[in-house]
């Protein structure tokens, strides 16, 4: 029954998210977009290889434009010329001096995943790559992957996190490795199932062709709400190189 009463309370939680998100794309008088959006320092796109980014008159123009996007869950802003940016990589920032004018905002959701029971296919050099690395809320710019969940050399190696409820998945966001290699993230799909650990996973949230980059930050928005209690990230079509390196996973609700 608890069970129950959580589903409901999860889906209610959903579905009125998804409604004021709505209501801030059609309306223009939200003042305070935190209410929607979070702010994140830690992150930064590429100016060089992204599309044009547009002219806005505020902030709040910039979320509203990304609220009314299907599977827009983040944006860049740049205050100081009143510039928004919808589109393009994202990427983990470690410039401590950071003084860029580009300001990462997010949905405000809430991430299910953090520090929960996590199993891999298999674990690369322990205890360097423990799968608890992938939800310890740590990213770091750390050599050969270490302090990042990594499996061995797996035909279809994954990645599962129990989130120890069942939920209604908005999206997942990948955060690859930092310094080298990041090319390796490539063909993922996002499975959910609800009843034990190594499956069945019958509900397919999202897939990300790749190639990753590195310290490339990656939401996979499922094309609908994925209903499930176990979400398994792996990786599909066997090539030689087959490591799954994720410095950290969140999964938003
Ligand atoms: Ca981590």
């Amino acid at each position: 029954m608890l069970s129950d009463w959580n589903q409901v309370l999860a889906m209610s939680v959903y579905s009125m998210h998804i409604f004021f998100l709505f209501a801030l794309c059609i309306r223009t008088s939200f003042s305070d977009i935190s209410v929607f959006f979070r702010k994140e320092t830690r992150f930064h796109f590429d100016r060089e290889t992204s599309i044009q980014p547009m002219i806005v008159q505020s902030l709040t123009k910039c979320a509203m434009q990304c609220a009314c996007i299907t599977k827009c869950v983040s944006f860049f802003y740049n205050d100081f010329d009143s510039l928004c940016q919808l589109e393009g990589k994202i990427y983990m920032s470690f410039d401590e001096n950071n003084n860029d004018p580009w300001i990462y905002y997010e949905m405000r959701m809430t991430n299910v995943a953090a520090f929960k029971p996590v199993t891999m296919s298999s674990e690369h050099n322990p205890p360097s790559h423990s799968p608890h690395y992938a939800v310890d809320g740590q990213v770091k710019n750390t050599i050969y992957g270490k302090q990042c969940a990594h499996t061995s050399n797996d035909p279809n190696p994954w990645l599962t996190i129990d989130l120890e409820n069942t939920f209604d998945v908005h999206y997942v966001t990948l955060f690859n490795r930092i310094e080298t290699l990041g090319e390796r993230l490539r063909d993922i799909s996002v499975y959910l199932g609800d009843d034990y650990v190594n499956g069945p996973f019958p509900v397919t949230c999202g897939n990300f062709d790749g190639p990753g980059e590195n310290a490339e930050v990656v939401h996979i928005v499922c094309d609908k709400p994925a209903h499930g209690r176990f979400v398994r990230i792996q990786m599909n079509n066997f090539q030689q190189d087959n490591y799954l390196t994720l410095c950290e996973v969140r999964v938003l609700v």
